[in-house]
């Protein structure tokens, strides 16, 4: 039986993230996907000016309401980019609504990088992205909303694989049984992330070569490739490892074309890889 999820996240018409990112990365994997958008923007708010911003949460009541009526399973629920906090609660309403106890939930919290909130976020937000968090089996902060989440002081450079291992425990503690942070650096030669596993403590960091530059909706690539190998039957540790070569691999390729940073990771061009490492036969 094809897995099915439901991915809620934004719609930004350019700029590949979000939706325009999990849609095709799930889809490749195998998954029948269905969307919920959450605000239909232009562009992503990172390098961009003058985008619009429509937010979508009126509309989340009544699109549950009318899922919830047809009585369908979903294997995951994949939540990323919230409007607002006032968002996060119908988020929670459709959690749940939508889930049983089998459904994966799977929340990218999504509302800070290089330790910033992004543009249009609400101060709020880290507080109540908590609450979701604290529902989900698998969560996969940066280390800025890592430390957000917790109200730990973020640090830009200088902390080391103990501070990381802390964050893991104490997000762990809030609820989720995986917590995958990105974004983990401690020095300028390598970036990678932090694996944790609370069933058993186990912490594992997997690190790459760094390219140098700012590389808008990877975050969203990673996840979605990390959700795709965990319905496509990978451990936590395997799946985590191949969607860090899938999302270092489409940076690579993007500085290798020379197309502007702002337009996202060619991740397309690595769904290939992806199909055969999930051994998919369409
Ligand atoms: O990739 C995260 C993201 C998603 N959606 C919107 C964003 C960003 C990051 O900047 O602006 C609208």
């Amino acid at each position: 039986m094809q897995k099915r999820a439901l991915a809620i996240h934004d719609i930004s018409c350019v700029g590949r993230c979000s939706l325009t990112v999990a849609l095709p990365i799930l889809s490749a994997a195998g998954i029948n996907t269905s969307v919920v958008p959450t605000a239909l923007l232009s562009t992503h708010t990172g390098e961009f000016t003058g985008y619009t911003h429509l937010d979508l949460t009126a509309e989340l009541l009544p699109i549950t309401k009318h899922i919830a009526s047809l009585g369908l399973h979903f294997d995951a629920f994949y939540s990323g980019y919230l409007a607002s906090p006032t968002q996060v609660d119908h988020v929670l309403m459709m959690l749940n609504k939508l889930c049983d106890s089998t459904t994966h939930i799977f929340v990218d919290p999504a509302f800070a990088d290089h330790g910033q909130l992004y543009s249009l976020m609400d101060a709020g937000m880290p507080a109540k992205m908590r609450e979701l968090c604290a529902k989900a089996q698998t969560i996969v902060p940066n280390i800025t909303e890592a430390a957000f989440l917790l109200g730990e002081p973020y640090h830009l450079n200088g902390y080391d694989e103990n501070y990381v291992l802390v964050l893991a425990q104490k997000l762990a503690q809030l609820g989720p049984e995986c917590i995958v942070i990105t974004d983990v650096s401690f020095d300028d030669a390598q970036t990678g992330i932090a694996v944790y596993h609370k069933a058993d403590n186990s912490f594992q960091l997997l690190f790459r070569p760094k390219f140098a530059g700012v590389f808008y909706g990877t975050g969203d690539t990673f996840a979605s490739f990390l959700l795709s190998a965990l319905l496509g039957g990978k451990q936590l540790m395997e799946a985590a490892a191949l969607a860090l070569d899938c999302t270092h691999e489409s940076i690579r390729l993007t500085l290798a074309d020379g197309e502007p940073l702002r337009y996202g990771v060619q991740f397309e061009r690595v769904l290939p890889k992806l199909i055969s490492a999930l051994q998919i036969n369409h």
